[in-house]
């Protein structure tokens, strides 16, 4: 089994990945759900955290800091951190922000790493349809200090168009210069099932047709 296919097997096992009928936060009705929310024991996150980390080191994503968006990129950024440090000796610090302002004790949008000019982060967040939650923490994250996005790392591309006919990842690298590294998109998913990585074949329609209504070709 490829690291691919081995990781859509896992969301599948974690309860992550789930075929049916969802809403997304875009409207759009979709045949297939990923629920990072579903990662449930120590072991899970730790696994979770290596596939993370693998893919920060095998793309040599430069690296001084990972940031988890709130609320749920907050463990999977630890999960992360953690994993660099044990699987590849690579020991980074990160940070992520509040949703809410806090007025006592240290004060402050951020938690862990103080950032500063010019430091290099990598975002961790779960899944990218339409890019809109990536719109919503780059500037919280830029009024922390003038910092270098050298990436963003999520699970799932979901190969969606954002506002034209450019992907969400691509909006995002014209729009902000972030490359964005998905652990698997959309089209690994179908192969997967095609190949029987894991059961779904009776929604493999489905996905078909709805990466014909609203995937990037
Ligand atoms: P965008 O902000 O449109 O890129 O959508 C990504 C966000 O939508 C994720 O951070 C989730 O909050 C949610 N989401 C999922 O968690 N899993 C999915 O499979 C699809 C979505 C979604 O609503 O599009």
């Amino acid at each position: 089994m490829t690291y691919k296919e081995s990781f859509i097997k896992f969301m599948v096992d974690c309860g992550v990945l789930t075929f049916g009928e969802f809403t997304l936060k875009s409207g759009r009705k979709a045949p297939y759900f990923i629920n990072c929310g579903n990662y449930k024991t120590g072991a899970q996150l730790a696994k979770l955290g290596e596939y993370y980390a693998e893919c920060i080191n095998a793309n040599n994503i430069p690296v001084d800091t990972l940031f988890g968006p709130a609320y749920k990129g907050i463990p999977l950024a630890v999960s992360a951190v953690v994993a660099l440090s044990n699987k590849f000796g690579i020991d980074v610090s990160y940070c992520f922000d509040r949703k809410e302002v806090k007025d006592h004790g240290e004060g402050g949008m951020f938690v862990g790493k103080n950032l500063t000019d010019g430091e290099r982060v990598i975002i961790i967040d779960d899944v990218m349809t339409s890019g809109k939650a990536l719109r919503e923490s780059m500037p919280k994250l830029m009024t922390a200090a003038d910092v270098n996005v050298t990436g963003m790392v999520i699970t799932v591309d979901r190969m969606e168009k954002g506002t034209g006919e450019l992907s969400a990842v691509q909006e995002v690298k014209r729009d902000f210069g972030v490359i964005v590294y998905p652990i698997v998109t959309m089209e690994d998913i179908i192969d997967a099932i095609k190949n029987d990585i894991v059961s779904g074949k009776e929604y493999l329609d489905k996905m078909l047709e709805y990466r014909e209504q609203y995937g990037v070709k």
